[in-house]
């Protein structure tokens, strides 16, 4: 799909969730965008030249034809939804663009980050990244993680989907989360089921792949 940015660039970072979610919400798009990569484990987002393009130091960013720069990538999935505005992931209506919002809010800050959280503050290769590593405080959210994904499994046997009858952006940071719990060293417990078939479902969705 033509987006009449001809220039347009998205610093990419791999493996790394957030990035990712911008790559999914793309490929459900059916839109492509050149990649430019940045080796987070070589710390490139460190050096001068990406600093120029991102002062936060952080993946990704959005490059437009006239040079500005988007960072924050529900800020970046939010231009792709104006810009081309199907399918709909961030709903459609007041009601449903407001509970998809919620949920996707819900799925940042109290599941995505707290699995940050963990695997930055144990793993060895985030050393670098992450200092200082806090050990304890990857503990200490370990247990909100659980608490969040009992809570999750619950409103999940209703419906589909974390905010409804229809995939969104919710589910796609949802999806990064959960995928991002392995390298984290954590794992869904067995008896959520409703979780386990959620994310077997969008795990399955040729975006994921992105
Ligand atoms: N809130 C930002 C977070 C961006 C972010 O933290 N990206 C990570 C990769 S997933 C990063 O660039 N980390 C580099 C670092 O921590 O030094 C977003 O939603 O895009």
């Amino acid at each position: 799909m033509n987006i009449g940015q001809a220039n347009m660039k998205l610093y990419d970072g791999g493996r790394a969730p957030n990035p990712r979610r911008v790559r999914i919400f793309l490929a459900e798009k059916g839109i492509s965008v050149p990649l430019e990569p940045v080796d987070l484990g070589g710390l490139q987002h460190k050096s001068s030249g990406y600093t120029a393009v991102n002062p936060m130091q952080r993946v990704p960013a959005l490059e437009l034809d006239d040079g500005t720069v988007l960072t924050e990538s529900i800020a970046i999935c939010r231009y792709f939804e104006e810009v081309q505005p199907e399918p709909a992931l961030f709903g459609r209506g007041a009601l449903e663009k407001a509970r998809i919002e919620m949920w996707n809010r819900r799925m940042e800050l109290h599941f995505l980050s707290l699995v940050s959280h963990v695997f930055r503050n144990s793993h060895p290769a985030m050393k670098e990244m992450e200092k200082p590593q806090v050990p304890e405080w990857a503990e200490a959210n370990k247990p909100r993680i659980a608490d969040f994904l009992g809570f999750l499994d619950r409103e999940l046997k209703s419906r589909p989907f974390v905010a409804g009858a229809d995939y969104s952006v919710a589910d796609i940071t949802g999806l990064v989360a959960v995928d991002l719990m392995k390298p984290a060293k954590l794992s869904v417990a067995e008896e959520l089921g409703s979780v386990r078939r959620w994310h077997a479902e969008i795990s399955a969705r040729p975006s994921a792949k992105a």
